[in-house]
């Protein structure tokens, strides 16, 4: 990506900003957690005790990664939503069969670069096609000089809890466009469960969760004139039973103004800034949320139904690719 494109990526993220301190009640948009400092914060929550959904994810992966690889079949061009998700995207490209190419796809340029750096030399025969892009938004996959047979795309974590009902409907209406026929999507999703397992996992003893949330003050203050500070504010999380999801807010500890490029923000004592949504589902609430532009073909879960990896379907299935021209390039390639 060049700069020019950066350049307009930050600004989109920052206009949200802005629009969203005006705004009442405030929120702030999730992704600007993910700066250096708040990337390294996630990896830690993704090692917590209480943080159950990491390891359940790349535990159900692992124990079926082969009925997974074989669903995906012969001839994939596998794109990831938000990349590097290490151990999780390392199961897929050792087990796929005559995988035809990787597109990874980042909102950071820089952590994509990272990424299919070490990847080049971990998979020397893996083509990666990269690509730096706010996946939120309408996006076009980049040139693919190789033959492929169907495309899938992986998007793992529960990120589709960030999302509310209705954005994820939207983003699922346009990763199906991209999966086009043939296509699928290998998707992780957090379950519904106890209160007290939801809430612990959003409130660790050891207060990651909390200065993960805080960092997102800090990234603003990096990026915009602006002079949070983050001892004026703490962190305060809650499972809405109603809407089903888990709230993450920054609570302000006292009446304060904050310079915002060239405004003032105004806080009374009390008042929050939503930073997150985690919207947690049933099975039969994702099968219906996704029932307009997929089929839930598997659904894999641990024992203790916590988490789940599920394999969608574009509802329109073609007759398959006999002439399979993918094949001789992997074979070439002595997968
Ligand atoms: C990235 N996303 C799925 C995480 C979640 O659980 O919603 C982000 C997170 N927020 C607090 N802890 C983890």
């Amino acid at each position: 990506m060049d700069v020019k494109q950066e350049e307009i990526i930050k600004e989109d993220i920052f206009s949200e900003v802005i629009e969203g301190l005006q705004s009442s009640p405030k929120y702030l948009p999730s992704k600007l957690f993910y700066d250096e400092k708040g990337s390294a914060l996630f990896d830690e929550i993704s090692r917590l005790e209480e943080y159950y959904p990491t390891r359940t994810e790349i535990r159900i992966m692992k124990d079926n990664i082969e009925e997974m690889s074989s669903l995906l079949g012969e001839g994939t061009l596998l794109i990831e939503l938000g990349s590097g998700s290490s151990i999780k995207i390392r199961l897929l490209l050792d087990n796929i069969p005559g995988l035809a190419g990787y597109v990874p796809v980042d909102i950071s340029a820089e952590h994509l670069h990272q990424t299919v750096e070490t990847l080049k030399s971990e998979y020397p025969q893996i083509d990666i096609f990269p690509l730096a892009a706010d996946y939120t938004k309408d996006f076009k996959l980049p040139e693919i000089n190789n033959p492929y047979d169907h495309k899938a795309v992986y998007y793992p974590g529960s990120t589709i809890g960030n999302f509310t009902p209705k954005e994820a409907k939207e983003f699922l209406r346009r990763i199906s466009k991209i999966c086009g026929d043939n296509g699928g999507l290998i998707i992780g999703v957090d379950l519904k469960k106890d209160k007290q397992t939801l809430e612990n996992a959003y409130n660790d003893k050891e207060g990651v969760t909390a200065g993960f949330n805080l960092n997102i003050l800090e990234h603003i203050n990096n990026e915009l004139d602006s002079n949070f500070d983050i001892e004026k504010f703490r962190h305060f999380s809650f499972f809405n039973d109603e809407a089903g999801r888990i709230e993450m807010h920054l609570i302000s500890k006292e009446v304060q103004n904050v310079r915002l490029n060239g405004s003032s923000i105004h806080f009374n004592k009390g008042e929050s800034i939503l930073t997150e949504y985690s919207y947690k589902y049933t099975l039969e609430e994702f099968r219906d949320l996704v029932s307009d532009f997929f089929e839930v073909r598997k659904v894999w879960t641990d024992k203790e139904n916590l988490f789940s990896v599920q394999y969608l379907r574009s509802p329109s299935q073609t007759l398959p690719n006999l002439s399979r021209p993918w094949r001789a390039k992997a074979e070439g390639k002595g997968f």
